[in-house]
């Protein structure tokens, strides 16, 4: 089996108001070529003392903002066109505007220019700094410190493999990696500090800068230290164009497929900003800024996991020398549900964070509904199917957002563009019982069963070129309802029908 790295998914149900280009990895690791037989020891371009660094020009300013000057402050688009209105398309960046007084990025550039042989030869010498500066650094809204361990971690079903895991001093050294939840428009840091070899951060999805955006072909890959800066862009009413809300993951960009399957990448979700007219009733948040709102009670992340235990025996830089240790070969013979309720995540254990079963709520019983995020976290094809209590296919998913672009109602060019889950029409709203993703992509789904009753969740993975199903999993969904009873008193009824 060859591996397609991360790639982007294909086209979905119905086209999205935006589509940006989620996925660099597809351009960049995917066809990693290992049959280049160029002997000798891997050799990494560390960076060279020059006099370009030493000594290193020194910022005009500190990083405090309130040296800034405000005006210039850079990750919003600017200016704002209103709604509905036909002004220049904006240029959507979060990048921020290079400033003239600023070092220029090539001062801290160690890298010589290099031709390379080929792409193995490219893929193998990546830049390389011990603690590269962040450029631009402003205050954050959101701040984490990330590191990075080598465990045995048991899982599930009993079978235990070495894995290499992000964990913070707050959190477990399990798996997946720590639950990362910015705001729409916060500045967000992550500092990485390696401990086992040069790694990164690629945040999948996001747009950050090429410095930030962690992959090492644009920047570097980090020995020692470093703090990745971006801002999640907020959203917009009824506008297709902006907003950052959705779920999206983080994974390592270091010898990628490997760093990947060993089980460097973690869950990140953007929360919305809250915007006029979109208020949000106590218990529930909204899957974007002017979109559905669901039960943050009952608000769950499952990821699909596989484990090919040859893969989990290489060392950090298997393969990067040219040398074929048949990374292009992933035969999985573990199979996982990972992931659980996001409220109930208790991220101090060293464990595999996986669900037995999960609570949902019935539809239109006085509780929003519980949204699913999805995200396929290995590297085959998932078909993911729901099923009624009476082992009939259960019409109950609502797709609300897919790779961190909500579905929107954009038939009338000009007109606000709607979200479907949220379009008058109910032929606007898109519901199925089954799904097919690839590898990294996600689906963001509202439940709506109809009534309580255990559901089934029913995940296959399939061969990426026969589609052949090569195992499935199953995961129970309770669901259940909250009713008034006599005094107000509440209690919960599960069970096979509501009168
Ligand atoms: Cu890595």
């Amino acid at each position: 089996m060859r591996l397609r790295g991360w790639a982007a998914p294909s086209a979905t149900v119905v086209s999205e108001g935006k589509r940006r280009s989620d996925d660099d990895d597809k351009k960049k690791s995917s066809t990693k070529r290992r049959d280049d037989k160029s002997p000798g020891p891997r050799e990494r371009q560390k960076p060279k003392p020059s006099p370009s660094k030493s000594p290193r020009p020194q910022p005009s300013r500190s990083a405090t903002p309130s040296s800034q000057p405000s005006a210039t402050r850079s990750a919003t688009p600017s200016p704002t066109p209103a709604p509905g209105t036909t002004g220049p398309t904006p240029t959507r960046s979060s990048t921020p505007t290079p400033r003239p007084t600023r070092p220029s990025p090539s001062s801290d550039d160690d890298g010589e220019e290099r031709e390379y042989d080929s792409q193995a030869d490219f893929a193998s010498h990546q830049m390389q700094q011990d603690a590269p500066e962040t450029h631009f650094l402003e205050t954050p809204q959101l701040s984490v410190d990330l590191d990075l361990s080598s465990r045995d971690l048991r899982f599930p079903d009993g079978a235990k493999f070495k894995m290499w895991v992000f964990h913070q001093d707050s959190s477990g050294r399990g798996f997946p990696g720590p639950t990362l939840r910015p705001t729409e428009k916060g500045i967000f840091h992550a500092r990485v500090e390696p401990s086992m070899g040069p790694h990164s951060i690629h945040w999948h999805g996001m747009e950050p800068d090429p410095r930030n955006d962690g992959v090492g072909h644009t920047s570097f890959e980090i020995d020692d230290h470093y703090t990745y800066q971006w801002q999640p862009e907020p959203g917009r009413t009824h506008d297709p164009n902006y907003g950052a809300a959705g779920t999206y993951f983080y994974h390592c960009h270091v010898n990628t497929p490997l760093h990947a399957q060993m089980g460097l990448l973690g869950p990140l979700i953007i929360d919305p900003i809250e915007l006029p007219g979109f208020p949000v009733a106590p218990g529930n948040r909204r899957a974007f800024a002017d979109g559905p709102e669901y039960d943050i009670a009952t608000e769950s992340l499952i990821m699909p996991f596989s484990i090919d235990p040859r893969w989990h025996k290489m060392g950090h830089a298997a393969g990067l020398s040219g040398e074929d240790v048949g990374l292009n070969r992933f035969e999985p013979t573990h199979f996982y549900i990972t992931g659980g309720l996001l409220a109930q995540r208790r991220e101090t254990g060293e464990e595999v964070w996986a669900p037995t079963q999960l609570p949902i709520n019935v539809s239109g019983h006085g509780k929003a509904p519980s949204l699913m995020r999805f995200l396929d976290g290995n590297y085959l094809p998932n078909k993911i199917t729901f099923v009624n209590p009476d082992g009939t296919p259960a019409r109950i998913a609502e797709l609300v957002s897919h790779d961190g672009r909500p579905y929107r109602h954009t038939a009338t060019p000009g007109a606000p563009a709607i979200p479907t889950s949220m379009h008058p029409d109910p032929s606007a709203h898109l519901f199925t019982h089954t799904l097919s993703m690839g590898s990294a992509e996600r689906y963001d789904l509202l439940l709506h069963p109809p009534t309580a009753g255990t559901y089934t969740l029913r995940i296959e993975w399939r061969d990426w070129i026969t589609g052949h199903k090569l195992a499935h999993r199953e995961l129970p969904l309770l669901a259940s309802c909250v009713l008034k009873g006599p005094g107000n008193q509440t209690y919960t009824r599960l069970g096979p029908q509501l009168g």
